[in-house]
């Protein structure tokens, strides 16, 4: 082990969690119920895959709870403080459990077999778990935002499950387009 490892990974953790928040900043969604692109998920999937479960998580509960403070509340995405404990501190920390393909990741770019699916698995895995929190929060606080006539947890699948599938477009179309620095960023 690397002296000053920790430090090193809570500065790159920090790093991180600050790009993804400004990155928040940019337009990604239509308001506050709608279909959304997360781009602060690139960087997070990979600090994920290079750093592994435990610091992943804990750079998710800090972005959630940054992104809480910073656009939820201000945006009228917090309706009371147990979606708001759902939806921000444990939605974003579920984003650490792509760290779960840490070390596969590294061993298939290590070998220099096509790691690309690989990524998009464990990403898909964390960016999932991560919308179906969201889903759960739909069906039971934001039914009132469904369209007249629609069941609220048809309404939030379609667009937490929309989110999801668009987050892991994207992490697919980055992954082939900027592959060689995925893995260089990737493996320590
Ligand atoms: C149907 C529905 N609408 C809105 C929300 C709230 N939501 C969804 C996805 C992500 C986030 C976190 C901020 O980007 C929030 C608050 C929902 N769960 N369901």
């Amino acid at each position: 082990m690397v002296k000053n490892q920790k430090l090193i990974i809570l500065t790159e953790g920090a790093l991180v969690t600050a790009a993804a928040q400004v990155l928040s900043f940019i337009p990604h969604s239509f308001g506050v119920s709608s279909i959304e692109l997360v781009y602060g998920l690139i960087p997070m999937a990979i600090f994920a895959l290079r750093r592994g479960f435990k610091a992943g998580l804990l750079a998710g509960l800090v972005w959630g709870l940054l992104d809480l403070l910073l656009r939820g509340l201000s945006s009228g995405s917090v309706l009371n403080p147990l979606q708001g404990f759902l939806e921000y501190p444990v939605a974003f920390a579920a984003i650490g459990l792509i760290g779960i393909g840490s070390a596969k990741a590294k061993q298939v770019i290590r070998d220099g077999k096509n790691s690309v699916w690989w990524i998009l698995l464990f990403s898909g895995f964390g960016i999932f778990v991560k919308y179906f929190f969201h889903f759960l929060a739909g069906g039971v606080f934001w039914a009132a935002f469904a369209p007249k006539g629609m069941n609220p947890w048809i309404y939030s699948g379609v667009i937490n499950g929309g989110s999801f599938i668009a987050n892991v477009f994207m992490v697919l179309i980055l992954c082939f387009v900027l592959n060689s620095i995925f893995k260089k960023l990737i493996v320590v």
